[in-house]
C-alpha cells in the first residue's frame, strides 16, 4: 500500500473513532474537507508540549527582533517586536518584559506603540543608549507613510526615571530626529544601534543600502545632544551583500578575557571592534572582527576577505540579533530571534510564533579571529535532576541512551574523545568552503571515518524520529595549515513525521585544534528548540524542530557514532530543566 493509501486509511479510522466517541462538535461535510484539514495542520504541531519551556516567549502571538536590551536599577529590560493581534507579522509594537536574572520574566504593558505622525504606520527595531546621567534613551525606526515603508528614526525617554521598571515611555514632540536625506533609500533605512560617545559627540549606525541596493551599508550619524544628528558622508562600512538590517557595533577586549566592554570604551591596542549585520537577502547574522578608526569614522575588518568569508553568530535559525553591555556582571550579552520552521497555517493554529535564543555571553577568542559564545550562567539555575555517563566507548555504528530523566526540556554537556584521527576522510575540495552543502551531502546517517558522532536529541524510542547534532572530522586539505577540519552539523531531516515542515540541515566549520582528539558539545533542548554550542562556543547552531512522537515524556536522548573509528564519551551530564517564570504563561 502506498503512502497516500495509508494516509487515507488513517483519516477514515480517525473519522470512525470521532463518531464513535461522539466527541466532535464539528460537522464535516465530506471526507475531503477532513483530509485537507488533517494535511494543513498535523495534530502534533498544536500540541502545547511543543511550546518552548525556558526560552523567552510571550503567552501568545507573533514575536520577532530583540530590541533595546538594557540594565537599569537592578532590572534587565527586554523589548521586542510583537503583534498583539495574532501569530503572524503585523501591527508591530514594542512589547516589554523585565527580569532580575535574564531567565525569569515578567511582562509589562507595551512600551512603544504607533502614536505620533512619524511612527503611525510602524514602530520597528531599535536600541537603547545609557546617557552619562544614567537615563536610558531609546532610538527606533518609525514608518510614517501608509503606502510605502518610508523610514525615519525617533527617540523615546522614560516618563519617570525613578521607576526601575521604566513602564512608560514618552516621545518628545521634536521627533523624528533622523530622516533619510542626501540620496539615501528611504525604504531601506532602519534599526539604529546603541550610540557610543567620544570627544563629546555621540555616534550611532543605521542600516541601509548603497550602490543602488546592491550593497549593504552602515551609515554613521553624529550628535552632541542626541537630538540633532548629522550624517557622516561615507558609511562606516559597506559590502556587496544587499540590505543590512539591525547592524550592531561594539568593542571587545583583545586579550581573550570574558569581561565585556561598555559600548563607548575607547579604541586602542587592547580593543577590537565587532560589526554585525543581519543580511535581509539570506536572513542570517554575519559579523567581522576589525579595527575602528574614530577620526576617519571607518571600520576595517582584520580579514580582508571577512565580508565574503562570512562568520556567523549562529549557523542555524538566529536573526536580527543585538548585544548590550551588562554593567552588573561586566559582560556583553547577545540576544537573537529564532523564527518557527513550520508553516504560517501552523503558526495560526498554534496561536504563537517565534522565540528568543537563550542570552549568550560573547567575547573575543584568544586567536582574535572570531567570537566565543556561551549561554549566560543564570540558565544553570534551572538545572534539576541529572544523569552522568563517564568513559563510555561507542563503537562504530553504535549508540548509548541517557536514561533516568526526561530530556524534552534539558541541558546536556558532553566531552568526546577520539583515540585516533588516522581514519579521517578526505575533504572534497569542491565543498571545503561550504559547510552547509558538505553537511547536506554527508549527513548524520552517512558513515564517515572519524564521525559523524554526537547526540540524537528529541528522539523517539525507536529512533525513527531524531535530531542529530554532531561533528565529522576531515583530513587536512593539501596546502592548508595541516590541522584536521572539523564540521559541526544539526541534521533535522528525521526530526518529525510531519511532512509539512522546513527541515534545513545547518552546519558550520569549527576552528579548533582537534589533534588531541578532544571536542565538547553542549545542547539546550527545549521541546521545539535545539540550541547547540560546539567546542566551548566556537560554533553555534539553533534549530527549530517539531517531533510527532518524541514529545514530553516520550523524548529520548542518545550519544551516537556513525564513523569507522571508536569514540569515547569522556563525560556526559544531562540535566532536566525547570520552567522559569515566563511572562505569565
Ligand atoms: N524587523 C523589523 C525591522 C527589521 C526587521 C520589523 C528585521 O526593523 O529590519 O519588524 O527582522
Amino acid at each position: 500500500m502506498g503512502r497516500d493509501a495509508w494516509a487515507w486509511l488513517g483519516v477514515v479510522v480517525l473519522l470512525l473513532l470521532v463518531q464513535l466517541a461522539g466527541a466532535s462538535h464539528v460537522v464535516y461535510e465530506n471526507l475531503l474537507e477532513l483530509k485537507a484539514e488533517a494535511e494543513a495542520v498535523p495534530p502534533s504541531i498544536v500540541d502545547p508540549q511543543l511550546r518552548a519551556g525556558y526560552h523567552f516567549q510571550p503567552p501568545k502571538n507573533w514575536i520577532n527582533d530583540p530590541n533595546a536590551p538594557l540594565y537599569y536599577k537592578g532590572w534587565y529590560h527586554f523589548f521586542y517586536q510583537y503583534n498583539p493581534k495574532g501569530a503572524v507579522w503585523g501591527n508591530i509594537v514594542w512589547a516589554h518584559s523585565v527580569s532580575r536574572d535574564l531567565i525569569n520574566w515578567m511582562a509589562l504593558e507595551p512600551a512603544i506603540e504607533p502614536s505620533i505622525p512619524s511612527d503611525q504606520y510602524g514602530c520597528w527595531s531599535g536600541s537603547a543608549t545609557i546617557l552619562p546621567d544614567g537615563t536610558p534613551v531609546i532610538m527606533y525606526t518609525g514608518v510614517n507613510r501608509p503606502d510605502v515603508n518610508y523610514q525615519v528614526q525617533n527617540v523615546a525617554y522614560p516618563r519617570n526615571r525613578s521607576d526601575p521598571l521604566l513602564r512608560e515611555w514618552v516621545k518628545p514632540g521634536y521627533n523624528p530626529v533622523i530622516v533619510p536625506e542626501g540620496g539615501i533609500n528611504a525604504t531601506q533605512f532602519r534599526d539604529p544601534t546603541t550610540a557610543w560617545r567620544a570627544g563629546g559627540r555621540w555616534r550611532l549606525l543605521i542600516g541601509g543600502v548603497a550602490g543602488g541596493g546592491t550593497r549593504g551599508a552602515a551609515y554613521v550619524y553624529r550628535s552632541r545632544d542626541f537630538r540633532r544628528w548629522a550624517r557622516v558622508r561615507r558609511p562606516l562600512h559597506s559590502a556587496p551583500t544587499g540590505m543590512w538590517e539591525c547592524p550592531d557595533f561594539y568593542p571587545v577586549g583583545a586579550d581573550g578575557r570574558r569581561a565585556g566592554l561598555e559600548t563607548s570604551a575607547l579604541a586602542g591596542p587592547r580593543v577590537k571592534h565587532v560589526l554585525k549585520n543581519s543580511l535581509d537577502l539570506r536572513r542570517y547574522d554575519y559579523y567581522t572582527v576589525g579595527t575602528y578608526d574614530r577620526r576617519a569614522e571607518r571600520y576595517v575588518p582584520d580579514d580582508p576577505a571577512g565580508d565574503e568569508r562570512r562568520l556567523r553568530y549562529d549557523y542555524g535559525n538566529f536573526y536580527a540579533s543585538k548585544t548590550f553591555y551588562d554593567p552588573a556582571k561586566r559582560r556583553r550579552i547577545l540576544w537573537g530571534w529564532a523564527n518557527e520552521s513550520d508553516t504560517t497555517a501552523d503558526d495560526v493554529a498554534k496561536g504563537w510564533a517565534g522565540i528568543q535564543a537563550i542570552p549568550r555571553t560573547v567575547w573575543l577568542d584568544p586567536s582574535g579571529k572570531q567570537l566565543l559564545q556561551w549561554p549566560i550562567e543564570e540558565v544553570e539555575a534551572l538545572r534539576g535532576k541529572s544523569a552522568t555517563l563517564k568513559d563510555r566507548v561507542i563503537k562504530p555504528g553504535q549508540h548509548l541512551e541517557v536514561t533516568g530523566l526526561q530530556t524534552a526540556q534539558a541541558d546536556v554537556e558532553v566531552s568526546f574523545e577520539v583515540p585516533s584521527l588516522a581514519g579521517a576522510e578526505p575533504l572534497d575540495p569542491a565543498l571545503a568552503n561550504d559547510a552547509e552543502r558538505l553537511c547536506g551531502a554527508r549527513g548524520a546517517p552517512v558513515e564517515g571515518g572519524v564521525g559523524p558522532f554526537g547526540l540524537w536529541v528529541l528522539a523517539s524510542a525507536d529512533r525513527q524520529e531524531r535530531t542529530a547534532v554532531f561533528f565529522r572530522v576531515f583530513r587536512a586539505a593539501a596546502g592548508s595549515d595541516g590541522k584536521p577540519v572539523v564540521l559541526m552539523c544539526t541534521d533535522p531531516t528525521k526530526s518529525s513525521l510531519n511532512p509539512n515542515l522546513y527541515k534545513p540541515t545547518f552546519a558550520g566549520f569549527v576552528d579548533t585544534d582537534i589533534s588531541n582528539g578532544k571536542i565538547s558539545l553542549r545542547s539546550l533542548i527545549d521541546r521545539s528548540v535545539v540550541e547547540s554550542f560546539g567546542a566551548g562556543g566556537k560554533t553555534c547552531i539553533l534549530s527549530r524542530v517539531y517531533p510527532s512522537l518524541a514529545i514530553g515524556k516520550n523524548a529520548r536522548l542518545y550519544a551516537f557514532n556513525n564513523g569507522k573509528a571508536d569514540v569515547k564519551v569522556s563525560r556526559l551530564t544531562a540535566w532536566e530543566m525547570r520552567k522559569p517564570l515566563m511572562n505569565g504563561a
